[in-house]
């Protein structure tokens, strides 16, 4: 099997959780932070990505210096473990603050709480060394249309990417775009929408994407074309590997194992893009409610094993298979060849 010698892989802290859901209390032990960075180390991973109280917890009753000796400190616990920190993203959505969202909130002073924390993330990016600033939007929409006035709101999220950009000359900005959940209606709900906002902001060239898998697929979109959409404009900055089984709640399953197909076309388009040496892969994925404890990291490995797996049969196409594909002809015979080489057959 190919060692992950060219691809980098993260995950986030949260992806070892408690296995609660909206039905039901956890199932699982809280995990220590220290043994989630020795998963991180002994699975082979490269990275850690965090929300800004993933490294700083309690941060809001902090003062700002303190906030940042605390990021340092968590920096170098990673740093004495070969680890690095891939991203940080503000968690505006966990906080009371932010029920109706933050940059788009109704209540202006929300919204100015919520880009006062984001500016306090791009400190704790800079604390750890990292130049990659992540927003995924999460109540930034409605749960009734009517309740904003939508062309505002948009013109607030630009406003907001301009005071993150403006903090810092360095900080890059990627958007993970979601289309629903927790909001009804999200606004930024595809890659596109994305790039187009981008394009407004002070600084273009400072504002890409993250696309995570499953929002593709909640938004009715093929995972392996948005990649492809991003990428061609280089604006692929990092990618959340999962799976989803259809239009439901965000699944986030561990990659590959809903549909092979797709992933070894998501894999594909990332090969052929050459994403190992321009971004890094990171594991947003749950583990199944009924997983025990002790095994509570398997979706995080088994996930990292798939997409290397998926690259060893990009790598091992038959050369004819890929020619034949560029021409029209047995179409049906080519199509074939492809499923019975996934298959191993
Ligand atoms: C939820 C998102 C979430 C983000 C993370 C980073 O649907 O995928 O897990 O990726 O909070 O900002
Ligand atoms: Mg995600």
């Amino acid at each position: 099997m190919t060692k992950n010698s060219d691809y980098r892989f993260s995950f986030g802290p949260w992806t070892i959780h408690e296995g609660s859901d909206p039905f039901g209390p956890t199932v699982r032990p809280t995990v220590e932070s220290a043994s989630k960075l020795k998963t991180c180390k002994e699975a082979g991973f490269d990275a850690m990505m965090l929300h800004d109280d993933d490294a700083v917890p309690g941060l809001d009753s902090m003062s700002a210096s303190a906030v940042l000796a605390e990021a340092k400190q968590y920096k170098t616990m990673l740093a004495d473990n070969g680890l690095v920190v891939e991203m940080v993203a503000p968690r505006l959505w966990e906080d009371a603050r932010g029920i109706d969202g933050g940059f788009t909130s109704r209540d202006p002073k929300v919204r100015q709480w919520a880009i006062d924390r984001s500016r306090q993330c791009v400190d704790i990016c800079r604390a750890m060394e990292t130049d990659l600033f992540v927003l995924w939007l999460a109540r930034e929409g409605t749960y009734m249309r009517e309740a904003k006035n939508s062309i505002d709101s948009h013109r607030y999220l630009i406003e907001a990417f301009n005071a993150i950009l403006e903090h810092d000359p360095q900080i890059r900005i990627a958007i993970e775009p979601k289309p629903n959940e927790p909001m009804d209606h999200a606004y930024l709900p595809t890659i596109g929408h994305v790039l187009a906002i981008a394009h407004q902001t002070v600084d273009p060239a400072r504002v890409g994407g993250l696309i995570e898998i499953a929002h593709s697929l909640l938004a009715g979109l093929d995972p392996a074309d948005d990649l492809a959409f991003a990428l061609q404009a280089n604006k692929l900055w990092s990618v959340h590997l999962n799976d989803q089984n259809g239009l439901k709640y965000d699944q986030d399953k561990t990659f590959g194992s809903s549909n092979l197909r797709s992933a070894f076309n998501q894999v594909r388009v990332l090969e052929k893009a050459g994403f190992a040496s321009t971004g890094m892969l990171a594991v947003d994925v749950k583990a199944m409610r009924t997983q025990k404890a002790e095994f509570a990291t398997q979706h995080l490995i088994n996930s990292k094993r798939m997409f290397m797996h998926l690259v060893e049969k990009v790598r091992s196409l038959d050369p004819e298979l890929e020619r034949q594909l560029t021409v029209s002809g047995n179409d049906e015979a080519v199509e074939m060849a492809i499923l019975e080489h996934l298959m191993g057959v």
